[in-house]
């Protein structure tokens, strides 16, 4: 029962008013792990719309679109996603203004009518929490934008953080959460407008399922296979022509952009 002592003993800190000057001294409440003192994934402080969901989190890593296009975070595919459909092109790639923008054009590239934008981080956690804050901007059928991880090594596993077809911006279907693995996969749309500024993140312990949340507040649950592989983040705009995201049509808007304001990552 001794795990119980770090809570009391913060709870004595706080009354007696001794905190502040722990915090002068470097040491907040922080450095007593919330998992001694009760679960290991208690719920966030409701007013905290970003960030990870346990404060004793540290970031790893980011990159906050403040000073260009990244080449020692990310690469950026040159080729073709289907030669009868998409090439992915680094001209679609801009940072400006504090914001990644993917472009996908109807431009046409050799054989393929479209061009889209397709980023790999060379960054490759294990476990923490990811979180990006992004939009799809001028989106319409056809268009397909995702932050989402994959195994370094194989595919499954695959981590869809924010999944966003441009045929579902008038359903109310919201974002795709899900989890693919070896044989099988736990997906939910989150019913919230993607055209809109949200913070997505997602949640990856060992031993525990993987928790997706936006905006701060958990949306979805996914169990499955147990996840151990390194990942890759990618950040990736698309174009589809089959029923996940919509073909492009009269109503599609060029160029779609799928914004994303930073990307982040925290371990424990
Ligand atoms: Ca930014």
């Amino acid at each position: 029962m001794n795990h119980l002592m770090p809570h009391l003993r913060r709870t004595r800190w706080v009354a007696s008013g001794a905190l502040a000057g722990l915090c002068a001294l470097g040491l907040t409440t922080a450095s007593i792990h919330p998992s001694a003192a009760g679960p290991a994934l208690a719920p966030r402080a409701a007013a905290a719309s970003e960030g990870p969901p346990l404060s004793s989190y540290r970031q790893a890593w980011s990159d906050e679109f403040n000073a260009g296009f990244d080449t020692s975070k990310w690469t950026a595919k040159e080729g073709y996603r289907d030669p009868k459909r998409q090439y992915n092109t680094k001209n679609n790639v801009e940072v400006s203004d504090g914001t990644l923008k993917l472009y996908a054009k109807n431009d046409g590239y050799g054989t393929a009518p479209y061009t889209g934008a397709w980023l790999s981080s060379n960054y490759r956690p294990k476990y923490g929490y990811f979180e990006a804050r992004l939009r799809m901007y001028n989106a319409g059928p056809g268009h397909w934008g995702t932050f989402w991880l994959t195994g370094t090594k194989s595919w499954p596993p695959e981590i869809d953080v924010s999944e966003n077809m441009g045929n579902r911006v008038s359903t109310g279907q919201g974002s795709y959460l899900n989890y693919i693995y070896e044989g099988g996969s736990s997906g939910k749309f989150s019913r919230i407008n993607f055209t809109d500024w949200h913070v997505y993140g997602v949640e990856w312990q060992p031993g525990q399922p993987l928790r997706f949340y936006i905006d701060g507040v958990q949306r979805h649950t996914a169990y499955g296979q147990p996840l151990t592989s390194e990942m890759t983040m990618l950040l990736t705009h698309g174009v589809g022509t089959g029923t996940w995201s919509g073909k492009p049509d009269s109503t599609t808007p060029w160029p779609g952009i799928f914004e994303v304001d930073w990307v982040r990552h925290w371990t424990k």
